[in-house]
């Protein structure tokens, strides 16, 4: 039988394709009637179940980890919670990625095949293309799970299955290659993985009437900047240091005055790990390089580009003699003039506002000599301000290359993961900030559209219970009182504000909240594991410690006047445009680093909100990057605070199936003599007299307004069971007169 045939391994979604009678091959040949079912299922890939809303024991934890770990062990890394695609990172290469996978996964109905991240991107498609709404694919889950390598799929995906035409190709060449070149820049390797992606990413991919891939437009949330002048032991900076130190040619190189060895450069040394066994710096180099051809780059801009990547480096170069508390003066003269050359810029007034700061007071210029350390500061701040905005700069050429049109989108959101290390900073913050938020429109979203489809249909339902972080998210972003407002009330306060200030002021307002913790308890205590710069945040994903050291100076993010001045004068087109003029005239302060992020993001739910969304939530099965380790505990947290369960248990405590009483009735209506072949009263009391001739109990469905909800799968199952018989007798009945008696 057919149902039995799939061995219930169909989900909802699969029922919902079974009632468009979409995957039924009806053949009526010499041997009878024939009804299967063209499915690209094999018994391999029906290992544990393929949507674990079909588990047996669906609430139980341990259950979903085994369907998991079973899966997992056969490289089966896809599963479905209904709709929501979870992946767990197989840490090697599938051959499952292939021309023929992404066919297979064409125009093809989203359960006909196991489950895949092609899938995920059809259905969009598809639901872009017929229903005409814009949609979006949100990619989730820590750092090192696999969203980048996700999200790479889905537009490879896009780009391959697409229709194509001459101006499209140069289109989806562009989309494709805008990867290496943001990954160069904007990736880098960390501790919890080798290409570890320091910025958040929004992508629309534009799609003509055609369904042709048109245009596109990336968005970019906050890059780590800081990571330009300092790596934790074991990290690295960005990848397009080493990139081209590594690949670049010998006369590039000498052009440049880099020597081809990063241990020669300060901002490389300080994490101690040039070399990632699993990243080939010099080859890359070469996909960069052509990217940026593609893209579109001139020759001349890829110059002025690399320019400023090597001044970055001669500027971590650039040392300070002097005492302490005394004025500094910069002892490298060769890293000046590389500079001043390298940047277009006169060597005297770089090497002055190097060690000098100036200040508007009063409209008057106050011009003062830096110490030793302020020198230093003074340095990083120019060269992260320098490679930050260059950074954006680059996301605008790259926008400008792919025209953005207005057409229908899917957009793509793949961001910096949660992320906890042994020393967590304001960087961490405002990742694990962005994931609190990401994880409420997740929440938000597969309740809502729930609660929302069951108000409008009239039904009762019980809700099911589940950890909301909204109180996470509020106390980060409340006005006032939320962490953010305390830090930016510190920076703009004049005096002794410092970082300790900060966690005094943290400590004094929202001291006692649930969600946070300090060194100091109520009692004056101390608690041991904490030190005493550090608050915690108890976050949807678990407990971080962080620092609050430099919290304020990476908040201000400011910029000294006089550095800001050199780089308007430089001759190097790509910092003109990235520092202009107009900055300098404003007086007005410039808002924080944590408040433009939190606008950002505030800005990005809304994009997000106003598409259909689906989800992709990834899963790291094991923290040494192995293949095929599958760790128990880990896993079992991520299930955790990703909230699956409450997500299956969402999915099977509302009612399973949901269809419109049309589309129920002319499926079922042979199997009711009232119904058969035709019911002429109004389409609710058909169904209502359908399911009764079935003998659904009343537990087992509601009637909505204009749809049937069917709570449990097997209610489904036997009424498919009952059509499949009814079906098997009426071939037989045909075979007969076609071969006639005896
Ligand atoms: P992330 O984007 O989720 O982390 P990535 O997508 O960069 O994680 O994945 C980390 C590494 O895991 C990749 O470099 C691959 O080696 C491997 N990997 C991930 N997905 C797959 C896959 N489907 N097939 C094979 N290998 C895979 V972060 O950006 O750090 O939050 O911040
Ligand atoms: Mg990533």
């Amino acid at each position: 039988m057919l149902a039995r045939n799939v061995d219930f391994n169909l989900t909802r979604v699969c029922l919902e394709c079974l009632f468009a009678s979409s995957i039924y091959r009806i053949a009526v040949g010499s041997d009878g009637v024939r009804i299967s079912m063209e499915s690209a299922l094999t018994a391999r890939d029906r290992v544990g179940v393929q949507d674990f809303v079909l588990l047996e024991n669906h609430t139980s934890e341990a259950a979903f980890i085994e369907n998991l770990r079973k899966r997992f062990k056969e490289n089966l890394i896809y599963t479905y919670i209904g709709s929501v695609l979870v992946s767990v990172n197989p840490y090697k290469d599938l051959e499952i990625y292939t021309k023929n996978h992404m066919e297979r996964y064409r125009g093809v109905n989203f359960y006909e095949v196991s489950p895949h991240v092609y899938a995920v991107s059809d259905n969009s498609y598809r639901s872009m293309r017929t229903e005409r709404k814009d949609q979006c694919i949100l990619i989730s889950g820590e750092s090192g799970a696999g969203k980048t390598e996700a999200s790479k799929k889905i537009l490879q995906y896009y780009a391959v299955t697409c229709p194509a035409s001459d101006q499209v190709e140069t289109v989806k060449d562009r989309l494709l290659q805008s990867n290496p070149v943001l990954e160069a820049f904007g990736n880098a390797k960390t501790l919890r993985n080798d290409n570890s992606s320091r910025f958040g990413k929004y992508m629309d991919i534009q799609f003509d009437f055609k369904g042709a891939p048109v245009g596109g437009h990336i968005l970019n949330y906050l890059l780590e900047k800081s990571r330009v002048v300092h790596q934790n032991h074991g990290e690295r900076n960005f990848h397009i240091f080493y990139q081209l130190i590594e690949g670049g040619e010998e006369d590039l190189l000498r052009r440049l005055g880099l020597e081809r060895n990063p241990q020669q450069y300060q901002y490389l040394v300080k994490g101690n790990c040039p070399k990632v066994s699993s990243i080939n710096d010099r080859s890359d180099w070469k996909v960069v390089r052509k990217a940026l051809s593609v893209i579109g780059f001139s020759e001349d801009e890829v110059e002025e580009l690399l320019n400023i990547i090597a001044s970055v480096l001669h500027l971590g170069n650039i040392q300070y003699g002097g005492e302490d508390s005394g004025n500094a003066y910069i002892t490298t003269d060769t890293q000046i003039k590389y500079l001043a050359r390298l940047l277009g810029v006169d060597g005297l007034v770089l090497k002055e506002a190097l060690t000098h700061k100036t200040i508007i007071a009063k409209g008057e210029e106050l011009k003062s000599p830096l110490n030793l350390e302020q020198a230093s500061s003074a340095r990083d701040a120019l060269s992260k301000a320098v490679y930050g905005r260059t950074f954006t700069w680059l996301v605008n050429k790259i926008n400008v290359s792919l025209t953005y049109k207005n057409a229908s989108v899917i957009g793509l959101l793949d961001i910096y993961g949660f992320e906890v290390f042994q020393h967590n900073s304001f960087e961490q913050f405002c990742i694990n900030y962005c994931n609190e938020k990401l994880q409420q429109l997740f929440i938000e979203l597969t309740l809502k559209s729930e609660q929302d489809e069951y108000e409008a249909e009239g039904i009762t339902w019980e809700p099911v219970q589940y950890f909301n972080n909204k109180i996470i998210c509020d106390l980060v972003e409340e006005k006032f009182k939320g962490i953010i407002s305390i830090l930016d009330e510190e920076c703009l306060r004049p005096g002794d504000a410092s970082d300790i200030t900060f966690l005094e002021k943290l400590e004094n307002t929202v001291g006692g909240h649930a969600h946070l913790t300090t060194h100091k308890l109520a009692d004056g205590k101390t608690r041991k594991v904490m030190g005493r710069e550090e608050f915690r945040l108890l976050h949807y994903a678990g407990e971080v410690n962080y620092n609050v050291n430099g919290f304020l100076d990476k908040n201000n993010d400011l910029l000294f006047r006089n550095l800001k001045e050199v780089m308007c004068m430089s001759d190097n087109k790509i910092l003109t445009q990235c520092f202009d003029r107009a900055e300098l005239k404003d007086s007005k302060r410039p808002e924080t680093a944590a408040t433009q992020f939190k606008t950002s993001l505030a800005k990005l739910m809304e994009i997000l909100m106003s598409k259909e969304p689906s989800y992709v939530r990834c899963i790291k099965p094991n923290d040494a990057k192995q293949a095929g380790r599958f760790d128990d505990v880990l896993i079992r947290h991520q299930v955790k605070y990703l909230g699956l369960m409450e997500n299956l248990r969402v999915r099977r405590a509302g009612f399973a199936y949901r269809r419109h009483y049309e589309t129920f009735l002319q499926r079922y209506k042979s199997l009711c003599p009232e119904t058969w072949p035709s019911w002429q009263g109004k389409l609710a009391d058909g169904v209502s007299t359908l399911v009764k001739h079935l003998g659904y109990k009343p537990e087992e469905y509601k009637l909505g307004r204009s749809k049937i909800f069917i709570r449990f799968p097997k209610t489904l199952f036997a009424t498919e069971d009952a059509l499949e018989t009814r079906k098997h007798s009426l071939a037989s009945k045909l075979r007969l007169i076609q071969t006639g008696p005896g």
